[in-house]
């Protein structure tokens, strides 16, 4: 599927990707090469997706959209089975507070009520009593400090926790063979995942930030932390979980973003 923006571009980039990054994933991009994935103009923008070069030029950022587009989701799967832990970070790395992103401003953000919300599950679910924020709050924790890697070319190193997703899902019965997971959300924003990322090690429901219950802008009561994807597929606020094998467009893939946007 090739980008092609409805709009002009949305993305303005800030602050441009530092070259840790490369570093980071430098043994991933390896593996991916030795597979001969990375071919011509591929590899330019396979590269440029995990290292952030260049992603301070906005052309740049357009033609890594576009390259992470061609970049055909069936070898992001096959890639992806190898389960690759992506970095982690030490606390004194943490940014606080996170840094805030929506596809509109800050001021616009509708705090959600802890106290009545409560998570809905539909689909391939075998137990679908919806979860109160107490509830979810009271379940195992898991910690993760990783990158956020927003596409408009700016980054930050994020401490995560609450419970593993893979566990949440065994817990309340999915079909753990079905194809997607899908994230309703309260500002009528969607995003869905393929299976193997929800089952990743480092996918979490995150409740807290840096220990303490994650700010109202960041997601507040439960929102998605995966280490292997965009900033775009970490839906916020989350309303329902549906496990399913439909796959639908999702707000950003709508508008040509590319689905998959991970690995
Ligand atoms: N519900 C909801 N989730 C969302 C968004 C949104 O607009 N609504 N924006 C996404 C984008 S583009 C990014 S980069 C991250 C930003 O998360 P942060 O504010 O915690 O850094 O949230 C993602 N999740
Ligand atoms: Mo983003």
């Amino acid at each position: 599927m090739a980008i092609r923006p409805r709009k002009p571009p949305l993305f303005r980039p800030k602050k441009p990707i530092g070259r840790s990054v490369l570093k980071e994933h430098r043994k991933l991009i390896e593996a991916i090469d030795r597979r001969g994935v990375l071919r011509g103009t591929l590899s330019l923008g396979a590269l440029a997706l995990l290292t952030g070069c260049d992603v301070s030029e906005e052309p740049a950022v357009q033609s890594t959209l576009r390259a992470v587009s061609a970049w055909n989701d069936g070898v992001q799967s096959a890639l992806f089975r190898k389960v690759h832990l992506a970095p982690t970070f030490s606390p004194s790395q943490v940014v606080k507070p996170p840094r805030f992103n929506a596809y509109y401003d800050i001021e616009n953000v509708r705090p959600v009520d802890g106290g009545s919300w409560q998570l809905e599950l539909a689909g391939r679910i075998a137990d679908k009593r919806p979860w109160t924020a107490r509830q979810i709050y009271r379940l195992p924790e898991q910690e993760l400090i990783i990158r956020h890697i927003c596409v408009e070319g700016w980054d930050y190193i994020g401490q995560w926790s609450g419970p593993n997703l893979r566990a949440f899902l065994e817990r309340v019965g999915a079909d753990l063979s079905a194809k997607y997971v899908y994230f309703i959300c309260n500002d009528d924003y969607t995003e869905s995942i393929d299976m193997a990322c929800a089952l990743h090690p480092q996918t979490i429901l995150a409740t807290k930030y840096a220990g303490a219950p994650i700010a109202d802008p960041f997601g507040y009561p439960l929102r998605l932390r995966t280490s292997t994807k965009l900033g775009y597929k970490n839906a916020k606020w989350i309303r329902t979980i549906e496990v399913t094998n439909d796959f639908r467009e999702t707000f950003w893939s709508k508008q040509g973003f590319n689905w998959f946007a991970g690995i």
